[in-house]
């Protein structure tokens, strides 16, 4: 750790995935604009975006997050894979369908989090927060939440016409967790806050080489792909992909493109991490022109995914009536 950038190779997780630099670039920096208009990241410097959040470390936060119940995911290893609730198989599904949650979720209050934080040892359930920055929270986080750079990231919304403002997540992970590889269907600003974290991003692209679950499983927007264990039989086309890395560290914030896939690993050895992300809704969709973008054929194919499931009633048939469509006919 030694290293002047306050990390080194040792911390990193090691993937068997060709990865090039995401972009630096200072806040001023015309080029910023160039890379969010053209859906690419970039990790953006001296925004001073969550600057008043500087100060929240454990004991701070402990002080200041208030009385309420915060959101904890729980997981028996290092890995924190997302699974949609509302898409728990239940009743006339139950037991057709195989789905056993990967972590599970505990309400808990700060203190008892810290509590955990401190004495947890190794082989025990590993942590990390998810809490959403709302009128839970105490006095003091919402004066620093109001004085983040608004007029900053307003300008950035407006500008590249994006939608509201849909939420900020506080995420406060323990060292050497990892949120496997998913996209998000809203644009996002990533800010680092303390600790480091590794962000491996894919273009849209590349959606054949990370072999998404189905529209209506829990793990929809999840890849199957583990990048601990890569099974090339399953995902041959796993062999294709080709990524984009960035270790953000405090002050730094990374545009994270709508539809982009991305891996978030908390680098091992470096204590906790504390991020707060800023979700937007796409904006209007505008002229269309083709050949379609890679992202605008994900959402065509969830489309067609969703009015399956809607017309044939039985997420069961999905998978047979679209084999019966391609096979022999669209393949070869
Ligand atoms: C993961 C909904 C990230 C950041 C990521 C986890 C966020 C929690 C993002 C991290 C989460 C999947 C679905 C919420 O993926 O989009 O900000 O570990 O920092
Ligand atoms: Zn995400």
């Amino acid at each position: 750790m030694g290293d002047k950038n306050g990390w080194d190779q040792s911390q990193l997780r090691k993937y068997d995935i060709p990865l090039d630099e995401i972009p630096r670039l200072d806040v001023n920096d015309p080029l910023v604009d160039k890379y969010i208009s053209e859906n690419k990241p970039v990790v953006i410097t001296g925004t001073n975006l969550v600057g008043s959040a500087e100060k929240w470390d454990l004991e701070y936060l402990e002080k200041h997050m208030g009385v309420a119940d915060h959101t904890v995911f729980l997981s028996r290893n290092h890995k924190f894979k997302y699974f949609d609730d509302k898409k728990v198989p239940h009743g006339a599904n139950e037991g057709k369908i195989d789905f056993t949650p990967p972590t599970r979720r505990l309400d808990m209050k700060f203190p008892e989090f810290c509590r955990r934080l401190k004495d947890w040892k190794r082989g025990e359930e590993r942590m990390y927060l998810q809490q959403a920055l709302n009128s839970s929270v105490g006095q003091a986080i919402v004066h620093d939440f109001l004085n983040f750079n608004w007029d900053w990231i307003n300008s950035k919304q407006k500008k590249n016409g994006w939608g509201p403002l849909t939420s900020n997540l506080l995420l406060i992970s323990m060292e050497g967790n990892v949120t496997p590889c998913h996209y998000d269907e809203q644009q996002n600003f990533f800010a680092q806050i303390k600790g480091y974290k590794r962000c491996i991003l894919f273009p849209p692209e590349q959606f054949e080489c990370f072999y998404p679950y189905p529209v209506y499983h829990p793990h929809d927007r999840q890849s199957q792909v583990d990048f601990e264990r890569p099974d090339y039989s399953r995902f041959p086309k796993l062999r294709e992909a080709h990524g984009q890395e960035a270790i953000l560290g405090p002050g730094d914030v990374l545009y994270i493109p709508i539809y982009w896939w991305h891996h978030v690993e908390s680098l091992m050895r470096g204590g906790y991490t504390v991020s707060v992300n800023f979700w937007f809704k796409a904006g209007p969709t505008g002229q269309i022109t083709y050949p379609l973008k890679g992202h605008q054929k994900v959402a065509v194919m969830r489309n067609v995914e969703k009015m399956l499931i809607e017309a044939l009633q039985n997420t069961q048939e999905v998978g047979p009536l679209l084999r019966a469509l391609v096979l022999g006919r669209y393949t070869d």
